[in-house]
C-alpha cells in the first residue's frame, strides 16, 4: 500500500515531533512516500534546494521557483500514487490544505488528525469536507495517536 503523509512545512514546524511518531506507526501498514516530511532536518525557512539536493544550483530566485515547481510536480505525482493520505491538520499549513483538494478531487481515501488540546480550531474546509467514508477527520490526544492509526488501518484492511 502506499501511503501519502501531509504536514506542514512551511507553515511551522511545531508538531515535527508526532509527524515522526505517525509516519513510524504508518511504516508498518505501507510504503510512505513522504517520510521525508517527518525530518527534523527540514526546517519552515529552509528553500527548496536542500530537499531536492539542489546544491548545485546558483542562488537567485528562479531556481528556488524551479525547485518549488519540481516538489509541487513530484508531491502530485506521489499523491495520485497513493492508495491513502494520511494528513496532520493541526498546525495549519497551505500546502497540506492544497494536498486535501486534490486528494477529494482524485477521490483519494483521506485520514485528517486533529489535536483539539492545540487550543486551534479547525479550518471549516477540512473539518466540512468530513462527509463521507473516504474522507475522515478524527480528533484525538497526543499519546493516543498510534492506535488511533491502527483502528483507521483495521477499518480499511478489507476495502
Ligand atoms: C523545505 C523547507 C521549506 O520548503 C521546503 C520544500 N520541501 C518540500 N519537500 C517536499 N514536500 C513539500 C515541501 N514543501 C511542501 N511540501 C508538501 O506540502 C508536503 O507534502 C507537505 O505535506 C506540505 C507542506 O506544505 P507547507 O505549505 O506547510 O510547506
Amino acid at each position: 500500500m502506499n501511503i501519502y503523509f501531509c504536514g506542514s512545512i512551511r507553515g511551522g514546524r511545531q508538531d515535527v515531533n508526532i509527524y515522526q511518531r505517525i509516519v513510524k506507526k504508518l511504516q508498518q501498514y505501507g510504503k510512505v512516500l513522504t517520510e521525508h516530511v517527518s525530518y527534523d532536518s527540514l526546517s519552515a525557512k529552509d528553500d527548496c534546494r536542500s530537499a531536492l539536493n539542489m546544491h548545485a544550483l546558483g542562488p537567485g530566485e528562479d531556481a528556488v521557483l524551479d525547485g518549488d515547481k519540481a516538489i509541487h510536480d513530484r508531491d502530485v505525482e506521489w499523491l495520485m500514487m497513493s492508495d491513502v493520505i494520511v494528513a496532520e491538520v493541526t498546525q495549519p499549513s497551505l500546502g497540506v490544505g492544497y494536498e486535501l483538494g486534490r486528494a477529494v478531487a482524485a477521490n483519494k481515501r483521506v485520514f485528517c488528525l486533529f489535536r483539539p488540546s492545540s487550543g486551534k480550531v479547525l479550518s471549516a474546509m477540512i473539518r466540512g469536507a468530513s462527509t463521507n467514508s473516504l474522507f475522515q477527520v478524527q480528533d484525538y490526544t497526543e499519546d493516543e495517536v498510534e492506535s488511533i492509526l491502527e483502528k483507521y488501518f483495521d477499518s480499511i484492511k478489507n476495502l
